[in-house]
């Protein structure tokens, strides 16, 4: 397929570069820490090779999430997404942008999405799971009441909020301890961001402000295979004792307000299954490069066996409809 659209692309800046060296070892690492900083030549061409005519580039992670400064991360966010701004300019066709947020002050955070749609022509934000605020050891989620405000700006600019991968806190990493292969993409990275997912759909968050759009990368962060079971507990319904009350339930809410992406999960029967649990409209391709290859991701999705439809709408159409891209 020659003119895909893929929305979970990182780069990052030399401020930001550092948080990405762990999870490769040292002969890789140049190679990768080369394409995180390249907005240009390389990465074009990987794309023309791909069939990848639009990409939406995001920071690395955990990046402004793990600044505990507040004021420091205002910063650190302002100058990755003016960075971004100018090499988006470059290449207008080629590229689009998701702002980096600084949670840690969410009326400033509000304020940063908006100069980056307004201003900058960004097409949503894209966050590193929960921040830390005041000190390294805090994690503070969005479905707290003082994001509300924030996220009543989200709708209002009508752009989608893509919920990205880190790790849980050194703190909470109890059932990770001796087994490190478990941390990052293997496992620690889903269970942390299929968490915080199912937090903003039970506090009641889609109820209050029923036109958010949130993404998923990884085809859904572990949620999507889980769904039927966790709306079926998460609910009172005479049956758990723990169970909270929202207007629509888990799985409508799942269906409604997310769209989940193929990031890093090159699996034709996982795609096949949030496919049918949320609908083909709302699958969308990524590739999650450079942490995995343009080239496996188009390779596998360019021949899995799916419809030729479905491929059209998850290799480009829902992308181009959702973030207004002309066909
Ligand atoms: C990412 O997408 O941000 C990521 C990492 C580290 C390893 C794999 C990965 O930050 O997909
Ligand atoms: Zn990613």
């Amino acid at each position: 397929m020659k003119n895909k659209i893929a929305l979970e692309e990182h780069f990052a800046t030399p401020q930001t570069i550092g948080d990405s060296e762990e999870y490769f070892t040292a002969d890789v690492w140049p190679e990768r820490r080369r394409q995180l900083l390249d907005l240009n030549s390389e990465r074009v061409d990987r794309m023309d090779a791909c069939g990848i005519e639009y990409s939406i580039l995001s920071l690395n992670a955990p990046a402004v999430q793990a600044i505990p400064e507040a004021a420091k991360a205002v910063d650190v966010a302002r100058h990755a997404n003016d960075a971004l701004a100018e090499q988006v300019s470059a290449h207008p066709n080629r590229f689009g942008a998701f702002a980096a947020l600084p949670m840690q002050d969410p009326d400033a955070a509000a304020a940063e999405l908006n100069r980056a749609v307004t201003e900058l022509g960004f097409k949503g934000a894209l966050v590193n799971g929960f921040s830390q605020i005041g000190s390294l050891d805090n994690a503070t989620y969005y479905d707290l009441p003082q994001y509300r405000p924030f996220w009543a700006e989200v709708e209002r600019l009508g752009v989608p909020f893509y919920l990205h991968p880190r790790n849980p806190l050194n703190s909470q990493q109890l059932g990770y301890q001796g087994h490190p292969w478990l941390l990052g993409p293997a496992w620690a990275f889903s269970m942390e961001t299929g968490l915080h997912a199912l937090r903003l759909i039970g506090s009641g968050l889609f109820d209050a402000y029923p036109n958010l759009t949130v993404i998923l990368g990884h085809l859904g962060e572990l949620v999507a295979t889980h769904l039927w079971r966790t709306s079926h507990w998460a609910s009172p319904d005479g049956k758990n004792p723990m169970g909270v009350v929202t207007e629509q339930s888990f799985t409508d809410c799942f269906r409604r307000n997310f769209y989940v992406t193929t990031s890093g999960n090159f699996r034709t029967i996982a795609m096949r299954n949030a496919m049918e649990e949320i609908g083909s409209n709302r699958v969308l391709f990524s590739t999650d490069y450079p942490f995995e290859t343009m080239e496996e991701a188009a390779t596998w999705f360019d021949h899995a066996e799916i419809g030729e439809n479905d491929r059209e709408r998850i290799g480009r159409n829902n992308a181009a409809e959702l973030f207004g891209i002309p066909s």
